[in-house]
Order: structure tokens, then sequence, then C-alpha cells
């Protein structure tokens, strides 16, 4: 398959330092020969340059958000890279960088297919907005902003309004959801697994029913934005915010590869690594390496 790789070097919307050097660090570690040695052609795109901004004035643009227009100005051009690389009838593969990101790939997916599914693999559920956020952190809103709730700078990313129609949003091992998260999940109706769910019902059985309803809903784009921290923290303590009780490498490789077995899926992002928070035997990018040779193993 023709694969556009994308790095965004992207932590401003993270709230802590390093990672900015996921896509460096994922590149050092064989990320371009292990694209390729499982058949894929490679367009490598680069990196998007992210302007310099400095922490004086991260408030300046909301008091609940941090670095409000650098962010949209960065999701904006990510948006385009994402929309000609599908126009130009390329898998685009962006890798963080911070979870804002998802803002962009997702306008960009959605400008170019009808109507589109985003399938959302996290420990959080990132649909805060800067009404709800306990942190201000960006990095938290991207899920709600493609769904048209947020601040109008973040939902009109790219072009004006809703990205994807919250009945086409999948969540899926969230453990550390926040109050007003908890209340849009109600509100939207949305379709949420939280890992307690998953642990109930079974992975398998979940992933099952989220693909039966993705087939039958019409969609014709799918896109999954990957969070490193659903692995356990015991396996990621290199990412923001680790939380216990995730997925083993077995059942993150399984979840990729039951979905991408359906051949529906369209785009994917893979965020959140961050190389300074790593233990010293790079626990964290011997996961992310395990985890990403056998999903393109599997595209
Ligand atoms: B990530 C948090 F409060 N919910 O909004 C917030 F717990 O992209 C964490 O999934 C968000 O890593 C984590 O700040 C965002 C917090
Ligand atoms: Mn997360
Ligand atoms: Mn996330
Ligand atoms: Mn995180």
């Amino acid at each position: 398959m023709k694969i556009n790789l994308i790095g965004v070097p992207l932590t401003y919307g993270c709230g802590k330092d390093g990672a900015q050097y996921g896509p460096s660090v994922l590149r050092e570690n064989n990320m371009i020969d292990l694209i390729k040695n499982n058949g894929h052609t490679l367009y490598d795109l680069g990196d998007l340059v992210i302007p310099p901004a400095s922490e004086e004035d991260q408030f300046k643009g909301h008091e609940n958000i941090k670095y409000l227009d650098l962010i949209t100005e960065v999701n904006t051009n990510l948006a385009h890279q994402v929309y000609c690389s599908l126009e130009g009838e390329s898998f685009p593969f962006v890798i963080g960088g911070d979870h804002s990101l998802g803002m962009g790939s997702i306008a960009g997916i959605s400008k170019h297919f009808n109507e589109v599914a985003v399938i959302w693999i996290d420990a959080h559920s990132d649909i805060n907005t800067h009404l709800t956020s306990p942190s201000g952190n960006p990095h938290g809103m991207p899920l709600a902003a493609s769904m048209g709730v947020g601040h109008p700078k973040f939902t009109d990313i790219y072009f004006k309004g809703q990205k994807v129609h919250p009945k086409n949003v999948y969540i899926i091992g969230v453990r550390d959801p926040d109050a007003g998260e908890l209340a849009l999940v109600d509100d939207l109706n949305l379709s949420y697994y939280s890992m307690k769910t998953v642990r109930e019902k079974g992975l398998e059985n979940v992933l099952n029913e989220v693909i039966e309803n993705i087939k039958g809903s019409g969609v014709d784009g799918v896109h999954i934005s990957y969070d490193i921290d659903v692995f356990d923290k015991s396996i990621v303590p290199g990412t923001g915010t680790p939380v216990a009780d995730g997925f083993t490498l077995e059942e993150g490789k399984f979840t990729i590869e039951t979905l991408l077995k359906e051949k529906f899926v369209t785009s994917m992002d893979f965020v959140e690594l961050n190389p300074l928070l790593d233990d010293a035997s790079k626990t964290t990018v011997k996961t992310a390496v395990e985890f990403l040779n056998h999903t393109f193993k599997c595209l």
C-alpha cells in the first residue's frame, strides 16, 4: 500500500516537554525500514514545522486553552497534508507528537470522504472543552472539537463545523475520564467502551461490535487514532499521562490486527510517545516499535 508518513513534533498541547521528540526517535529506531520491509511504498513527508512559542504566552488566546492559536495553525497545516495524501490515494500515517493533532487528522479526512468513522483508542476520551478541562491542555480536547463541541477556533479548523458525527465515533480503552467528559458521553450517546467494559465483555467481542456497527453505518472512511497510553503504564512509562490497568502489548497488537483485517481503515495516528520520560532501558520505545511493526505487517 502507498503510505504517506507525516511527523508532527508537537508538545505544546500536552503541557509537558518531550512529546516533540516522538517522530525523530521513531525514525532513529528504524520506522522507515519497518514500513518498507513490510512491502509498502513509502512517501516520507517529513515533519511539520512547529513555530516556537514562549511559556508566558501560553494563555494569550484563551484562559483555559494552552497555545490556542499555535495548535490551531499546526492542525490546519496537518489537515491539509492529510487531505492531500488521501487525494493522492495514499494512506496518511501521522506520528506525534501530542494528541491535539487528532483535530487536524480528522479535519483532513473529513474533507476528503463523504462520511467518516473515528476509532479512538486511548486511556482517556479526549472530549474535554475549555469549559470542562481541568488542565487547559488541548490534547484532552481533540475528539470533542472534531464532533463540533468546544472552542470555535478548534471546531472550525480547516473548514467550518463538525468533522465527524457523534454516531460514528467509537472510544475504546478509557479508564481515566473527567466528569465533564462522562456527561458528554451521555449527552451525545457515544459508543464508549471503557476498560471496565472491555474486561467485562471481552476485547474480541467489543471489537466485533465496533466492526459490525461501522460496516452497517455507510461511512466511506475510517480513521484510527491510537494513543500509546492505552497500554498499561508498566510498558509505556514514556508518555505524559500514563494510566494503570491498560492493554498488554498483545492486546494492542490484537486490536490493530482485528481492525486492519477489515480493510476499511483509511488513515491512522500514533501519538503521545514522550522519549524524555522513558526509562533507561527504553521500554516505551520498544513497545512502540513492536506495535508499529505489527501494524505495518497488517496494513
Ligand atoms: B491524552 C485529562 F484531566 N483528561 O483533559 C485532561 F486527566 O491525549 C488528561 O489522551 C488528558 O493523553 C489526556 O487534561 C490527553 C486530565
Ligand atoms: Mn491518553
Ligand atoms: Mn489521547
Ligand atoms: Mn497522554
